[in-house]
Protein backbone atom coordinates (compact mmCIF):
# COMPACT_ATOMS: atom_id res chain seq x y z
CA UNK A 1 0.00 0.00 0.00
CA UNK A 2 1.56 3.69 -0.79
CA UNK A 3 0.17 6.41 1.11
CA UNK A 4 -0.38 9.77 -0.61
CA UNK A 5 -1.36 12.41 1.80
CA UNK A 6 -3.04 15.50 0.09
CA UNK A 7 -2.64 18.84 2.10
CA UNK A 8 -5.40 21.18 0.73
CA UNK A 9 -5.51 24.96 1.19
CA UNK A 10 -8.21 27.05 2.63
CA UNK A 11 -10.37 27.32 -0.72
CA UNK A 12 -10.00 23.05 -0.48
CA UNK A 13 -7.33 23.14 -3.52
CA UNK A 14 -4.50 20.50 -3.30
CA UNK A 15 -1.62 22.73 -2.34
CA UNK A 16 0.57 20.18 -1.59
CA UNK A 17 1.13 16.11 -2.45
CA UNK A 18 2.90 14.43 -0.18
CA UNK A 19 4.08 10.61 -0.69
CA UNK A 20 4.70 9.27 2.83
CA UNK A 21 6.48 6.05 1.89
CA UNK A 22 9.37 7.14 -0.79
CA UNK A 23 11.08 3.74 -0.10
CA UNK A 24 10.37 1.78 -3.54
CA UNK A 25 9.04 5.34 -5.52
CA UNK A 26 11.60 6.38 -8.39
CA UNK A 27 9.62 8.79 -10.15
CA UNK A 28 6.71 10.75 -9.77
CA UNK A 29 5.05 12.87 -11.70
CA UNK A 30 1.22 14.99 -11.21
CA UNK A 31 -0.72 17.25 -12.96
CA UNK A 32 -4.01 18.79 -12.03
CA UNK A 33 -6.84 18.95 -14.30
CA UNK A 34 -10.00 20.28 -12.83
CA UNK A 35 -10.72 19.18 -9.86
CA UNK A 36 -8.98 16.09 -10.34
CA UNK A 37 -5.12 15.28 -9.35
CA UNK A 38 -3.34 12.63 -11.41
CA UNK A 39 -0.53 11.29 -10.34
CA UNK A 40 2.10 8.66 -12.21
CA UNK A 41 4.31 6.97 -9.76
CA UNK A 42 7.10 4.19 -10.88
CA UNK A 43 8.00 2.32 -8.51
CA UNK A 44 10.81 -0.08 -8.77
CA UNK A 45 12.00 -3.66 -7.69
CA UNK A 46 14.64 -2.79 -4.35
CA UNK A 47 15.09 -6.11 -2.88
CA UNK A 48 14.04 -10.06 -4.06
CA UNK A 49 14.84 -12.84 -2.33
CA UNK A 50 13.90 -16.76 -3.43
CA UNK A 51 11.90 -18.30 -0.43
CA UNK A 52 10.91 -21.60 -1.98
CA UNK A 53 10.11 -24.07 -4.88
CA UNK A 54 7.46 -26.73 -4.42
CA UNK A 55 5.92 -29.54 -7.07
CA UNK A 56 2.87 -30.04 -5.72
CA UNK A 57 0.46 -28.47 -3.08
CA UNK A 58 2.09 -26.11 -0.26
CA UNK A 59 0.98 -23.97 2.53
CA UNK A 60 2.82 -20.60 0.22
CA UNK A 61 -0.05 -21.08 -1.84
CA UNK A 62 -2.42 -19.87 0.96
CA UNK A 63 -0.66 -16.90 1.71
CA UNK A 64 -2.63 -13.98 1.10
CA UNK A 65 0.06 -12.02 -1.00
CA UNK A 66 -0.32 -11.53 -4.53
CA UNK A 67 1.45 -13.67 -7.30
CA UNK A 68 2.65 -12.96 -10.47
CA UNK A 69 2.99 -16.26 -12.15
CA UNK A 70 5.77 -16.06 -15.13
CA UNK A 71 5.35 -19.19 -17.91
CA UNK A 72 7.18 -20.02 -21.07
CA UNK A 73 8.42 -22.58 -22.98
CA UNK A 74 11.80 -23.68 -22.39
CA UNK A 75 14.30 -21.37 -23.76
CA UNK A 76 12.35 -18.29 -24.06
CA UNK A 77 14.37 -16.32 -21.76
CA UNK A 78 12.14 -16.76 -18.92
CA UNK A 79 14.69 -16.44 -16.08
CA UNK A 80 16.97 -14.03 -17.56
CA UNK A 81 13.64 -11.61 -18.17
CA UNK A 82 12.81 -12.05 -14.82
CA UNK A 83 16.66 -11.14 -13.18
CA UNK A 84 16.34 -8.23 -15.56
CA UNK A 85 13.12 -7.15 -14.29
CA UNK A 86 14.18 -7.36 -10.34
CA UNK A 87 17.80 -6.14 -11.09
CA UNK A 88 20.13 -8.85 -10.14
CA UNK A 89 22.40 -11.19 -12.88
CA UNK A 90 21.82 -14.20 -10.87
CA UNK A 91 18.84 -15.08 -8.50
CA UNK A 92 16.94 -16.92 -10.71
CA UNK A 93 19.58 -19.20 -12.51
CA UNK A 94 19.46 -19.21 -16.34
CA UNK A 95 20.15 -22.26 -18.15
CA UNK A 96 22.86 -23.46 -20.32
CA UNK A 97 20.50 -26.43 -19.55
CA UNK A 98 17.09 -25.44 -20.14
CA UNK A 99 14.46 -27.13 -18.00
CA UNK A 100 16.66 -27.76 -15.05
CA UNK A 101 14.12 -25.59 -13.19
CA UNK A 102 12.02 -28.52 -12.74
CA UNK A 103 9.88 -26.53 -9.65
CA UNK A 104 7.37 -23.87 -9.17
CA UNK A 105 9.97 -21.70 -7.79
CA UNK A 106 8.87 -18.53 -5.22
CA UNK A 107 10.61 -15.25 -5.01
CA UNK A 108 9.67 -12.23 -2.49
CA UNK A 109 9.51 -8.89 -4.03
CA UNK A 110 9.67 -5.93 -2.26
CA UNK A 111 9.21 -7.12 1.00
CA UNK A 112 7.57 -4.86 3.87
CA UNK A 113 7.50 -2.40 0.94
CA UNK A 114 4.60 -1.27 -0.97
CA UNK A 115 4.14 -3.29 -3.89
CA UNK A 116 4.95 -6.57 -1.98
CA UNK A 117 4.34 -9.43 -3.96
CA UNK A 118 5.23 -13.08 -5.06
CA UNK A 119 6.89 -13.61 -8.63
CA UNK A 120 6.25 -17.29 -9.45
CA UNK A 121 9.10 -19.18 -11.71
CA UNK A 122 7.01 -22.07 -13.73
CA UNK A 123 8.92 -24.78 -14.77
CA UNK A 124 10.07 -24.03 -18.52
CA UNK A 125 7.81 -26.16 -21.03
CA UNK A 126 9.02 -28.49 -23.99
CA UNK A 127 12.91 -29.06 -23.30
CA UNK A 128 13.66 -31.96 -25.99
CA UNK A 129 15.90 -33.76 -23.51
CA UNK A 130 13.74 -34.96 -20.89
CA UNK A 131 11.09 -38.17 -21.38
CA UNK A 132 8.27 -37.54 -22.85
CA UNK A 133 7.14 -38.88 -19.38
CA UNK A 134 8.55 -36.19 -16.88
CA UNK A 135 7.37 -33.61 -19.84
CA UNK A 136 3.59 -34.64 -19.26
CA UNK A 137 4.29 -34.38 -15.53
CA UNK A 138 5.47 -30.80 -15.98
CA UNK A 139 2.76 -30.05 -18.28
CA UNK A 140 0.39 -31.00 -15.56
CA UNK A 141 2.12 -29.47 -12.73
CA UNK A 142 1.54 -25.89 -14.87
CA UNK A 143 -1.83 -26.60 -15.17
CA UNK A 144 -2.62 -27.32 -11.90
CA UNK A 145 -1.32 -24.39 -10.63
CA UNK A 146 -3.42 -22.22 -12.85
CA UNK A 147 -6.35 -24.50 -12.77
CA UNK A 148 -6.79 -25.77 -9.01
CA UNK A 149 -7.71 -22.49 -7.99
CA UNK A 150 -5.05 -23.22 -4.60
CA UNK A 151 -3.04 -20.29 -5.74
CA UNK A 152 -3.42 -16.40 -5.55
CA UNK A 153 -2.64 -15.00 -8.77
CA UNK A 154 -2.82 -11.94 -9.45
CA UNK A 155 -1.48 -11.55 -13.19
CA UNK A 156 0.34 -13.90 -15.75
CA UNK A 157 3.41 -12.87 -17.47
CA UNK A 158 3.52 -15.72 -20.40
CA UNK A 159 6.86 -15.01 -22.66
CA UNK A 160 7.27 -15.85 -26.07
CA UNK A 161 10.40 -15.85 -28.06
CA UNK A 162 9.61 -12.99 -30.62
CA UNK A 163 11.36 -15.15 -33.20
CA UNK A 164 10.37 -18.01 -33.55
CA UNK A 165 6.62 -17.07 -32.83
CA UNK A 166 3.98 -18.81 -31.09
CA UNK A 167 3.59 -22.75 -30.51
CA UNK A 168 1.07 -25.53 -29.49
CA UNK A 169 2.07 -25.40 -25.97
CA UNK A 170 1.64 -21.17 -25.75
CA UNK A 171 -2.02 -21.68 -27.59
CA UNK A 172 -2.88 -23.98 -25.40
CA UNK A 173 -1.66 -21.90 -21.84
CA UNK A 174 -3.46 -19.00 -23.38
CA UNK A 175 -6.39 -20.95 -23.80
CA UNK A 176 -6.24 -21.60 -20.39
CA UNK A 177 -5.83 -18.46 -18.82
CA UNK A 178 -8.59 -17.24 -20.75
CA UNK A 179 -11.23 -19.90 -19.75
CA UNK A 180 -10.07 -19.75 -16.22
CA UNK A 181 -10.34 -15.83 -16.44
CA UNK A 182 -6.34 -14.85 -15.51
CA UNK A 183 -5.59 -11.25 -15.94
CA UNK A 184 -2.30 -11.77 -18.36
CA UNK A 185 -0.03 -10.24 -20.69
CA UNK A 186 2.14 -11.56 -23.67
CA UNK A 187 5.63 -10.52 -23.99
CA UNK A 188 7.59 -10.97 -27.32
CA UNK A 189 11.14 -11.55 -25.67
CA UNK A 190 14.23 -11.53 -27.61
CA UNK A 191 13.30 -8.67 -29.88
CA UNK A 192 16.70 -7.32 -30.22
CA UNK A 193 17.34 -10.65 -32.42
CA UNK A 194 14.92 -8.75 -35.28
CA UNK A 195 15.10 -6.25 -37.42
CA UNK A 196 12.67 -3.73 -38.13
CA UNK A 197 11.28 -5.63 -40.86
CA UNK A 198 10.81 -9.18 -39.11
CA UNK A 199 10.23 -7.33 -35.92
CA UNK A 200 6.71 -5.66 -37.47
CA UNK A 201 6.20 -9.06 -39.88
CA UNK A 202 6.48 -10.95 -36.68
CA UNK A 203 4.36 -8.77 -34.37
CA UNK A 204 1.55 -8.87 -36.77
CA UNK A 205 1.69 -12.39 -37.13
CA UNK A 206 1.48 -13.10 -33.31
CA UNK A 207 -1.78 -10.15 -33.19
CA UNK A 208 -3.35 -11.93 -36.31
CA UNK A 209 -3.40 -15.66 -34.53
CA UNK A 210 -4.87 -14.08 -31.27
CA UNK A 211 -6.80 -11.30 -31.88
CA UNK A 212 -6.38 -7.56 -31.58
CA UNK A 213 -7.86 -7.34 -27.72
CA UNK A 214 -4.59 -9.38 -26.91
CA UNK A 215 -1.97 -7.73 -24.19
CA UNK A 216 1.13 -7.96 -26.13
CA UNK A 217 4.98 -6.40 -25.40
CA UNK A 218 8.04 -6.60 -27.41
CA UNK A 219 10.68 -6.67 -25.01
CA UNK A 220 14.31 -7.88 -24.75
CA UNK A 221 15.64 -9.21 -21.29
CA UNK A 222 19.28 -8.89 -22.67
CA UNK A 223 18.93 -4.90 -23.66
CA UNK A 224 16.22 -4.19 -21.07
CA UNK A 225 13.77 -2.68 -23.87
CA UNK A 226 10.51 -2.99 -22.48
CA UNK A 227 11.60 -3.57 -18.65
CA UNK A 228 9.47 -0.07 -17.60
CA UNK A 229 6.46 -1.25 -19.01
CA UNK A 230 6.50 -4.87 -17.66
CA UNK A 231 6.85 -3.54 -14.17
CA UNK A 232 4.40 -0.82 -14.62
CA UNK A 233 1.90 -3.98 -16.11
CA UNK A 234 2.38 -6.15 -12.96
CA UNK A 235 2.18 -3.13 -10.53
CA UNK A 236 5.29 -2.78 -8.81
N1 LIG B 1 19.43 -12.19 -27.73
C1 LIG B 1 18.75 -12.45 -26.62
N2 LIG B 1 19.01 -13.56 -25.90
C2 LIG B 1 18.29 -13.79 -24.77
C3 LIG B 1 17.29 -12.89 -24.31
N3 LIG B 1 16.74 -13.40 -23.18
C4 LIG B 1 17.40 -14.56 -22.95
N4 LIG B 1 18.32 -14.81 -23.89
C5 LIG B 1 19.22 -15.98 -23.98
O1 LIG B 1 18.41 -17.14 -24.20
C6 LIG B 1 18.97 -18.27 -23.51
C7 LIG B 1 17.92 -18.89 -22.56
O2 LIG B 1 17.66 -17.98 -21.52
P1 LIG B 1 17.01 -18.46 -20.13
O3 LIG B 1 16.69 -17.21 -19.39
O4 LIG B 1 17.84 -19.46 -19.44
O5 LIG B 1 15.67 -19.15 -20.67
P2 LIG B 1 14.53 -19.95 -19.90
O6 LIG B 1 14.79 -21.41 -20.15
O7 LIG B 1 13.25 -19.51 -20.55
O8 LIG B 1 14.59 -19.58 -18.45
C8 LIG B 1 20.19 -17.76 -22.78
O9 LIG B 1 21.32 -18.04 -23.58
C9 LIG B 1 19.96 -16.26 -22.68
O10 LIG B 1 21.15 -15.51 -22.61
C10 LIG B 1 17.04 -11.70 -25.09
O11 LIG B 1 16.18 -10.83 -24.81
N5 LIG B 1 17.81 -11.54 -26.23
MG1 LIG C 1 14.79 -20.80 -16.75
Amino acid sequence: MLKICVNMDKRNNPAMIRIVDLKSVVKISGRITGNLIIIKIIMEVIKAKFIKGIVGTNDILKDKQDQIAFIGRSNVGKSTLINKLIGSKGLVKTSGQPGKTQQINFFLINEDLPGEKYFVDLPGYGYAKISQKHREKMRKMILWYFISGEANIKKVVLIIDAKSGLKDFDIEMINVLREYGHDFIIIANKVDKLNQKQYHKNLMEIKDELGEDINILPVSAKTGRGREKVLEWIGI
